[in-house]
């Protein structure tokens, strides 16, 4: 594939092989003692880099393609290999350069600056200050939406907690008894709730005086699952009395109160029912358990990702430049100082895509970014 439309820009030759390991690893062999060289971690999307044929920002979203576990991981992944990210930073971007142009055209000239010129700025400073930080703000929810949550049963004992478990993972996992204190170890599955993923695990029912040694040990390891779960659904039987004390203070998780055997009857109408005899109730626990991946990310769809840290680093760092901008254009500061912080917002938004700033990321970066990936990407 000749240059330089190829992926890394350069020419490339592409060699198609048995796959039997011996076998590619003699024509390897066989590469490498003509003088070849084989590839590092990242190499590829490195040299694209360095050729033009990617920015940063998509380099990153092919690891983090990669590396995605679920399908929203991966459609994230996919808006930052297609570049969305890279085109709304460098529109903000050339937006403060053009600020910070106009401002500067009356360095020499200070005292004819008017007061509406300070006014209009600050209105254009405002604009850009509420754009970065509605990126930022979805940082956590781009975050939240691609995580494999955990999500922990947790609730007294024979309350149906591994029927449930059972029911939402759709194969008999755990044992099921109605002996109370079946379960003492943990047990965990996968749970898809498309297009996120989740970690579900049982436990051991809790109750104040177990019944033996191995129980105890079974709900300090429940303990330990609930300090560790994002979700716990905290379950109680229709036919049996409220517990006392509910979910431990300890537990951060964002807790979901769940009534089993509805079909028994109904005891805590506001509490979400369910039935795993009948199966009433599942469609909406799934439901409710998938909203907590989209919680507080209302415009899902037309914001870019800013999912990796080091972007929203650089952005938040642009956003302080721009807020001490505004304070000093209203402090009447000198106009030097102002376009100062205004270049320094203008650099760390290039950082993000690494297009315009290649110096300024140090070659520390860019080593750091790229061994992240796997040999060969
Ligand atoms: N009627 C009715 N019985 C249920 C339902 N779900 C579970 N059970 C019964 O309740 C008993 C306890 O169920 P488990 O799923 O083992 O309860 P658990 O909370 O895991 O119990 P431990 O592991 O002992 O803490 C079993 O006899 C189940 O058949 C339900 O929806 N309706
Ligand atoms: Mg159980």
């Amino acid at each position: 594939m000749p240059g330089p439309r190829s992926f890394t820009g350069e020419d490339v030759v592409e060699l198609h092989i048995h796959a039997g390991a011996r076998n590619v690893q003699q024509v390897v062999d066989a590469l490498l003692a003509c003088g070849a060289t084989a590839a590092g971690p990242g190499e590829f999307s490195r040299r694209a880099f360095e050729l033009g044929r990617l920015d940063l920002e998509q380099a990153e979203g092919i690891a983090a393609l990669v590396a995605a576990q679920t399908d929203a991981a991966l459609a994230q992944a996919r808006r930052l290999v297609a570049g969305e990210l890279g085109r709304r930073v460098d529109a903000v971007r050339e937006q403060v350069a053009g600020l910070r142009g106009e401002i500067e055209a009356n360095l020499d000239f200070p005292e004819d600056v008017t007061a509406a010129d300070t006014t209009r700025w600050s209105e254009e400073l405002e604009g850009l200050r509420g754009t970065v930080a509605g990126w930022l703000r979805r940082f956590e929810a781009g975050r939240r939406a691609r995580e494999v949550a955990r999500i922990a049963l947790a609730g007294p004992p024979n309350a149906g907690k591994s029927s449930l478990f059972n029911a939402l993972v759709q194969r008999e996992r755990a044992i099921v008894s109605p002996q109370p204190g079946t379960t003492r170890d943990y047990v965990e599955a996968a749970l898809e709730l498309d297009p996120h993923g989740a970690v579900l695990i049982d436990t051991a029912g809790l109750r104040g005086v177990p019944g033996d040694e191995l129980e105890l040990e079974g709900i300090a390891r429940t303990r330990d699952q609930l300090a560790g779960a994002d979700i716990v659904l905290w379950i109680e039987a229709a036919d049996e009395q409220p517990v006392e004390r509910g979910v431990d203070e300890g537990v951060n998780a964002h807790v979901v109160l769940v009534e089993s055997k509805r079909d028994l009857g109904c005891a805590r109408p506001d509490w979400l029912g369910v039935s795993t005899r009948t199966g009433a109730g599942l469609d909406r626990l799934r439901a409710t358990l998938r909203r907590w991946f989209v919680d507080g990310d209302a415009s899902a769809d037309d914001s870019p990702w800013i999912g990796l840290a080091r972007h929203r680093e650089r952005a938040s760092e642009a956003l302080a430049s721009i807020e001490a901008c505004a304070t000093r254009l209203g402090e009447d500061a000198p106009l030097e100082l102002v376009a100062f912080e205004l270049g320094a917002a203008e650099r760390r938004l290039a950082e993000i895509t690494g297009r315009h700033a290649l110096g300024a990321i140090g070659e520390d970066v860019l080593r750091r970014i790229f061994s992240r990936f796997c040999i060969g990407k």
